[in-house]
């Protein structure tokens, strides 16, 4: 039974890949003669996918712009002015972070991308000589681009930024300088400025900006009444449930006139379907019977919630320890580890890591996250000895829940350093991990570069 299913969903895999790429070819306007996919290996956009500046070439997915950029560079050299990693996951206000990522706020993450970028080739000579002085170049959202030399210091500045990696790339079609820290163009400042107070003139309505209750992290009252379909006015993590280890089971959350969908029942379907499926008899029985995870994704599906559960099969669970499972909390951690607050499909995941090599998703077990890449013609999650691949695609999808089969038990990578238990866990996936890639007989078929 294991075998056929392998068989099958390899087989399926297989044709998907066969005809996806001619197919989503012809399905475009003949017109558009510059596709994606025929950016070349060696162009600067793929550099920077591959480089270290793994941040930035993620918003640069979320803004959409790897189209625009792609045309782009089939028509003049760029330069990338790259924030360093760190600056967007460290040195940013969440707050900001958050709002760049609302898709209703598309537009500003645009201008901030493309005010990183300028429409032909900046060297170091562009720099002007004398300190104070400086030179304007208007990036490819028109908002101009200062090049500079700090009067005290003499190091070369970009709008206020420090050029910290001068030509860290070098393609044939454009340059990669790195810098200190984002450039936020005043346009976006006061997008969010504006966005910012209007929630706080909401606040003052009589019908109340959701509140949160420190001492549950639940809304105190419910959320004001939104247009249904729209996402919930907080981030889900205030609407989780406290952990195990917090408080004891929550009360149930506020029902009623709020809830846009019925997310028990959408639940209870995944969870049949599951069933159905077969081979994911344990996954299914830590969400309903040994936790009440069931009832607590039930309840953030209900309040416009979206999530992705990577569901391991029974074969990756059965290698996990007694103790792992028994620990208090820890089967709610780890599925917590398993489900990523976002609709993927296999498709729009597998579409990701294709172009972008690695992309990580945040997931409910704060602040961890999962690192997905293109392995063997499909997606593999986790980290080198620590992995699983994505086994049985889209299992359930239904516009909120989406499951997707994988073959092994994620951990998040400091973990595994730690608890012993883990590391035996480790050990056993990578035998197993081994004996799976070798069936994999397409390998040749799809690999990049
Ligand atoms: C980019 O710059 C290089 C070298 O300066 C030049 O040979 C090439 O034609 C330029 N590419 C485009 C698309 O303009
Ligand atoms: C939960 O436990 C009951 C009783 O042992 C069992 O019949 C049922 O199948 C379990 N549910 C799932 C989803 O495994
Ligand atoms: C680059 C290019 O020509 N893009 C076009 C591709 O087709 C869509 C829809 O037909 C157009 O909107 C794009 O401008």
């Amino acid at each position: 039974m294991a075998t056929s299913g392998f068989d099958l969903s390899s087989l399926v895999l297989f044709f998907h890949l066969l005809f996806l790429l001619p197919l989503s070819g012809a399905a475009a306007s003949p017109e558009n003669t510059t596709r994606s996919g025929q950016v070349n290996s060696n162009s600067v956009l793929v550099a920077l996918i591959d480089s270290h500046y793994t941040e930035l070439a993620e918003l640069v997915e979320k803004a959409l712009l790897l189209q625009t950029l792609e045309d782009t560079v089939t028509k003049h050299n760029i330069t990338i002015f790259a924030p360093k990693n760190e600056a967007l996951e460290l040195h940013l206000d969440p707050e900001f972070k958050r709002f760049l990522l609302e898709p209703r706020n598309l537009r500003s993450l645009q201008t901030l991308i493309l005010s990183h970028i300028v429409p032909y080739r900046v060297g170091l000579h562009h720099w002007p000589a004398k300190p104070g002085d400086s030179t304007r170049h208007r990036a490819l959202s028109r908002v101009p681009v200062e090049l500079s030399t700090d009067v005290s210091s003499g190091e070369r500045l970009v709008s206020l930024a420090k050029l910290t990696g001068p030509h860290a790339v070098d393609r044939p079609d454009g340059v990669i300088h790195g810098i200190e820290r984002l450039i936020i163009p005043r346009s976006v400042q006061q997008d969010f400025n504006n966005r910012r107070s209007l929630s706080s003139i909401s606040a003052v309505k009589p019908e109340g900006a959701p509140e949160v209750d420190p001492r549950t992290n639940r809304l105190k009252r419910p959320a004001p009444p939104a247009k249904p379909g729209s996402p919930p006015a907080l981030p889900i993590y205030y609407a989780m449930a406290p952990g195990p280890d917090l408080a004891p089971a929550p009360a149930p959350g506020p029902g009623g006139p709020h809830h846009h969908f019925d997310g028990e029942r959408q639940v209870k379907d995944f969870i049949h379907t599951l069933l159905q499926y077969g081979g994911y008899n344990e996954m299914a029985d830590i969400l309903v019977n040994l936790t009440s995870l069931a009832v607590e994704m039930g309840r953030l599906v209900s309040e416009g919630y979206v999530l992705t559960i990577l569901a391991p099969n029974d074969e990756a669970m059965a290698k996990l320890t007694t103790d792992q499972l028994s620990e208090p909390g820890s089967p709610e951690q780890i599925v917590y580890y398993h489900i990523i607050p976002e609709y993927q499909t296999e498709e729009s995941m597998y579409n990701a890591v294709r172009r972008f090599g690695k992309v990580s998703y945040d997931t409910l077990r704060l602040p961890h996250k999962v690192v997905a890449q293109e392995a063997d013609g499909s997606v593999k999650f986790g980290h080198r000895d620590g992995s699983a691949y994505l086994f049985d695609p889209d299992i359930y999808t239904d516009g909120r829940i989406s499951v997707q089969g994988i073959d092994g038990v994620l951990f998040p990578p400091e973990e595994k350093k730690v608890t012993p238990a883990a590391q035996v866990v480790k050990q056993v996936k990578v035998a197993a991990g081994k004996q799976r890639r070798g069936t994999y007989s397409f390998n040749f078929f799809i690999k990049r570069r």
